[in-house]
């Protein structure tokens, strides 16, 4: 900074003609003390058991003490928001992360399950105002899905849980507005 330009910073900081800026708000990724919730679809189990294992592994890196936690197991991805939004509902949890994979191959009905499975998320998460986040992925084929569970694309159980604990930190800070 240039002697000129430091001469003037207090002025600029402190006088009426200052640039407003904006408060910003973000959620840190320390889990601190917040409670989880997993539930996770035993459909295509070979996948959804490779994200719940990155699930958990994120949250045991992020400070999350597992003795407070809760894996749920359903039968499907349709499943996945009723059983979400019982947990929720039982005021134990922070967020709740669902875990499952749908995949296209030759099931006709592929959008129905996707469609039940998002829309049902997304409304459970207004409905109870928690977060409730949405690892579940939706391919078109098994390769796909095996790359995206710990394989060359990440992995979206690990994805999902550092959201969670974005969102309960960011909702804290709005809560303490
Ligand atoms: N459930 C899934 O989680 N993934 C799928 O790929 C899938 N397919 O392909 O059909 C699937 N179907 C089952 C569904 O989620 C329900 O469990 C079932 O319809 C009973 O309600």
């Amino acid at each position: 900074m240039t002697i000129a330009a430091r001469c003037l910073q207090p002025f600029l900081t402190f006088s009426f003609w200052r640039k407003a800026v904006p408060e910003i708000l973000t959620g840190s990724h320390d889990a601190g003390d917040a409670r989880f919730g997993v539930v996770v679809s035993r459909f295509n189990e070979p996948v959804t058991e490779r994200l719940l294992a990155g699930a958990l592994e994120a949250l045991e890196t992020h400070g999350v003490d597992m003795d407070r936690t809760t894996v749920a197991w359903c039968p499907g991805a349709v499943e996945i928001p009723l059983v979400a939004r019982k947990l929720a509902g039982t005021g134990s949890y922070d967020a709740i992360i669902c875990i499952g994979a749908v995949i296209r191959g030759e099931t006709p009905h592929f959008d129905a399950v996707c469609h039940a499975a998002s829309d049902g998320t997304a409304r459970t998460a207004l409905d109870m105002g928690l977060p409730i986040v949405f690892g579940v992925l939706t391919t078109d084929t098994a390769e796909q899905a095996l790359a995206r569970s710990g394989g060359k694309k990440g992995n979206k159980g690990t994805d999902a849980a550092v959201a969670a604990i974005e969102m309960v930190n960011l909702l804290r800070e709005i809560e303490r507005q």
